[in-house]
């Protein structure tokens, strides 16, 4: 047992610096004894703590009984708080100096400093929420769109452990039939036929592969994508760039190689965070610092998640104009977007498919087809999203825990074809199953027994 988890914990639960109210956090068996000696009524007396409810105290000078502010005070009962303990919320008014007053007195009187995220964290260990759902509070707190912010909730919501749970069960299932006949194996408990273990293992398989994938969109919707502006110079990539984050950020001038440094800024496309990456126009060039800025667009081309690949409409050898962009044919990154559209004479489609190429038409100029561009590679980011269940991996860790998971239960299926003991094969599926302990939280042996005793018919 934690010795710590004892402890009753305060700390300032609102951002650092000034605001209209700012909030501090008692938890512990002892927030009310702490919370009472700092607070008084209006009438001077002792303020009564009600279970949910809301009510206004003076914060007071613990020696002299002085006012200092006036706050409003909430306060949860244990269990049915964050931490799952008794939580007393002062929400005063937000100066750091009396927040601090308020955490320096709750310490004389017995309370600890919170550890960074320790209030989830014995959320966690009381039992209120799983792991998931604990990595779940930081990307909610971390997000910057509202579609993060959504995606994050569902996790916290359970989302992804409601995924893993069936597949669990299943493979507890499992366990509980192979345990039964080997234990009570004299006592004519059936024998599972291999190829009714193999059945009931693929299912398994396929589950935890698909959730393995859903980790690429866990870090879109989590981590964005880079797209990065790639093309001959001048041909319009910086006013293009200009125009997607709707600001002059990039240099443009008529000078062919303007650009000579990759370029970044981070917008949002669909809810999704997608850092635009403008980069030096590609040629052969004798230009030292040149020659270094389009290295660095080949790499950023390399590393990117959707390329647009922009040419000048206009220029007559437009369509040999990037004879480097062969490579880029066949991939699936690329948006090709033709540019500077104003000094054609006949008006174009925006938007043209040919080869299941992509094909936008623009004029960074003139902001003509850029509504058309953006919607284009919203589309491309959704693309992946439309199949997606709610519950995803988000992190590395849930990854590899999945994949710990998986290579288990790979390893499972050989071990039914070779025939090894069932003993052995067990000792596989619980490593299978203690990975996934690992997202969800622990199965104890009592879990086992129990479906055991409840599913088979023992009889004895
Ligand atoms: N007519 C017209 N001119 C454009 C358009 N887009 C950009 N230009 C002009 O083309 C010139 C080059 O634009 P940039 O955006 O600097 O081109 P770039 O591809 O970033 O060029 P480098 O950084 O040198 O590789 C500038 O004079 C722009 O004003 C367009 O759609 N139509
Ligand atoms: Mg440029």
């Amino acid at each position: 047992m934690n010795p710590h988890l004892d402890d009753t914990i305060v700390a300032v639960s609102t951002p650092p610096g000034r605001g209209g109210i700012g909030v501090v956090r008692l938890a512990g068996e002892q927030a009310i004894a702490i919370a009472r000696q700092l607070l008084r009524t209006s009438a001077g007396k002792e303020v009564e703590f009600h279970a949910g409810r809301a009510v206004f105290a003076l914060v007071i000078d613990a020696d002299s009984g002085e006012r200092i502010d006036e706050a409003i005070v909430t306060y949860f009962q244990a269990p049915h708080s964050y931490t799952g303990e008794d939580i007393v919320e002062i929400s005063a008014h937000g100066s750091p100096v009396i927040l601090r007053y308020v955490v320096e007195q709750a310490m004389n009187r017995g309370a600890r400093l919170a550890e960074p995220g320790e209030f989830t964290m014995r959320a966690f260990l009381n039992g209120r929420i799983d792991l998931t759902q604990a990595e779940a509070v930081r990307d909610l707190i971390d997000s910057q769109t509202l579609f993060q912010a959504k995606a994050a909730a569902q996790q916290l919501n359970g989302a992804l452990s409601k995924r893993i749970q069936p597949i669990k069960a299943d493979l507890m299932n499992l366990i509980a039939t192979l345990e039964a006949g080997v234990d009570f194996a004299e006592d004519d408990v059936a024998v599972l036929p291999d190829e009714e273990i193999i059945g009931r293992i693929d299912p398994i398989v396929e589950s935890l592969e698909k959730l393995s994938q859903s980790i690429a969109y866990g870090k879109l919707v989590h981590q964005g994508v880079t797209l990065a502006i790639v093309g001959r110079p001048n041909v319009g990539k910086s006013s293009l760039f200009n125009r997607l984050v709707e600001r002059d950020h990039a240099i443009v001038t008529a000078t062919p190689g303007t650009t000579r440094d990759l370029v970044s800024e981070t917008v949002s496309l669909g809810g999704i965070p997608v850092k635009l990456i403008d980069t030096a126009g590609l040629r052969e060039s004798q230009d030292e610092a040149e020659k270094i800025g389009i290295e660095k667009s080949y790499s950023a081309l390399a590393d990117a998640d959707i390329v647009l690949v922009v040419s000048d409409a206009s220029a007559p050898n437009f369509q040999e104009q990037n004879p480097w962009d062969r490579t880029l044919i066949q991939d699936s990154r690329a948006i090709y977007v033709q540019n500077k559209i104003d000094l054609l004479s006949q008006t174009p489609a925006f938007i043209k498919e040919d080869n299941k190429q992509i094909h936008v038409r623009t004029s960074a100029l003139r902001d003509e087809g850029i509504k058309e561009l953006r919607a284009h590679i919203i589309q491309m980011l959704s693309g992946e999203s439309s199949q997606q269940e709610p519950g995803f991996l988000t992190n590395e860790r849930q990854s590899h825990a999945t994949r710990d998971a998986l290579i288990a239960m790979k390893t499972a299926r050989t071990a039914v074809h070779d025939r090894l003991p069932h003993e052995v094969l067990l000792l596989d599926l619980y490593a299978g199953l203690k990975a996934l302990d690992s997202l969800t939280g622990q199965t104890s042996t009592d879990d086992i027994l129990q479906l055991i005793f409840a599913g088979f018919c023992i009889g004895k």
